[in-house]
């Protein structure tokens, strides 16, 4: 009977392993062929029926790779390695990413980490790996926030940010949330049994697209992030008086669209005249009746601002507050801030910085310390967890666009570091 294999043995063993990368690759193309438009670009929106249908599709690869897989009250699908649980010693390493996208955007962002942690976790599993943590990959439920706009959705569940979620959520239309969560698997009135405690993961890691230009300008395979941006996404509603545009006098017209515009530039001085935040935009307007000769009856707006400094960001929103009061007074329109969702931004954790960047050093690959300007799952994991962040480069640094691309061997070599990680940490 041959003697058990040592801890050295093991970690020998598991110092040759390397992911399938020929796999992974095909994985993105299939998994990118769901909610894929002409131009190339991607639209699985959080909780709709794309989004329903990439989950399931990435449910079928982990079954077929004898993981099983399971959707927990939040609506995040979770899977796990059988049995991984019962011989570990600390609690489990979390990988992962979102499964959601923007409307129209691009085939890595999110995906590529779930898919990067489905291989990674079958990799392990097929080797027969033994680790004295357990590895559970995570595909996060509606990060963007593109449909219900409640971004970060999935991880605030996980992380216990209950009370900052809405009791009743809406999608943009006022459909409710709780029939699609239900759809997904979750449950609205069950999210605390998605909830994990402080210090109940050893380690939260997200592989992802650096969706900005640093790598690629510097030539480096791999990103090691060392924190991650705020950002207060804030959702505002303007009512006016609508009205026939060829009979209502100027005088007295309550056109919400004027204040918008208003609106629109006095966040963008925000990030460049007043310096008061790194970058403020609004990606999202929604007119209505939306008439050529109508003056509009309604608008709503979307306000995106970032900053590393969570001082800077109060000042920024107290600005915008402010001004949205005087603009709505002047144009009489009522001004209602529908919903007010707030980041903090997050150092990453010393311990796994450096795990990721003695794995992309033991592999060979080249490397660079840098910020991310995106927000991502990881900074809400991190109240309750050490988490850690490994960047490839974008093509162009650009993402949420349907020509976002990294090279094929960035994707692998990613994915490899990852896995190291795994296993060195
Ligand atoms: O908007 C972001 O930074 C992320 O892509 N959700
Ligand atoms: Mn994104
Ligand atoms: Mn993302």
């Amino acid at each position: 009977m041959p003697n058990p294999p040592t801890v050295a043995d093991k970690s020998r063993s598991n110092a040759s392993l390397r992911i399938d990368g020929a796999r992974l690759l095909d994985r993105l193309d299939r998994l990118a062929e769901i909610g894929g438009g002409e131009g190339g670009g991607v639209t699985r929106m959080g909780f709709s029926d794309a989004d329903l249908e990439g989950r399931a599709h990435v449910a079928r690869r982990a079954a077929e790779a004898g993981l099983t897989t399971t959707v927990d009250a939040g609506g995040n699908l979770l899977i796990r390695r059988p049995g991984d649980h019962r011989r570990c010693a600390r609690p489990p390493v979390l990988i992962g990413s979102h499964l959601d996208t923007v409307a129209d955007g691009g085939r890595l962002d999110g995906a590529y980490g779930v898919i990067a942690a489905l291989e990674v976790l079958q990799t392990l599993h097929e080797a027969g790996a033994e680790t004295d943590h357990e590895t559970i990959a995570i595909g996060f439920a509606n990060e963007e926030g593109a449909l219900f706009p409640q971004p970060f959705w999935g991880s605030m569940v996980l992380a216990g940010r209950l009370d900052a979620l809405p009791s009743e959520p809406e999608d943009y239309a006022g459909k409710p949330l709780r029939d699609a969560l239900s759809r997904a698997g979750g449950d609205l009135s069950q999210l605390k049994t998605a909830t994990w405690a402080p210090g109940s993961l050893t380690a939260y890691l997200e592989l992802h697209v650096e969706q900005g230009p640093v790598l690629e300008r510097l030539g480096r395979t791999i990103g090691v992030v060392e924190s991650i941006t705020g950002r207060i996404h804030m959702s505002v509603q303007l009512h006016g008086r609508a009205g026939h545009a060829g009979t209502t006098p100027m005088e007295g017209r309550r056109d919400p669209l004027v204040v918008a515009a208003s609106l629109v530039g006095a966040v963008q001085r925000l990030a460049t005249e007043e310096n008061l935040c790194r970058v403020a935009t609004v990606g999202r307007m929604e007119v209505l009746p939306n008439s050529p000769n109508t003056i509009p009856d309604s608008v709503r707006l979307d306000i995106d601002l970032r900053d590393s400094d969570p001082a800077r960001l109060d000042a920024a929103e107290g600005t915008v507050r402010k001004t949205l009061a005087d603009l709505a007074r002047v144009g009489n329109v009522r001004a209602t801030i529908e919903s007010a969702v707030r980041s903090a931004p997050v150092h990453t954790d010393p311990v796994v910085r450096d795990t990721i960047a003695a794995s992309a050093t033991e592999l060979g690959f080249s490397q660079e310390t840098l910020p991310s300007g995106a927000g991502h799952d990881a900074q809400v994991v991190a109240d309750i967890a050490p988490v850690g962040m490994i960047f490839v480069p974008s093509i162009d640094g650009v993402s949420h666009v349907p020509v976002e691309r990294t090279a094929p061997d960035d994707l692998v070599a990613g994915a490899e570091v990852l896995l190291r990680t795994v296993l060195n940490l």
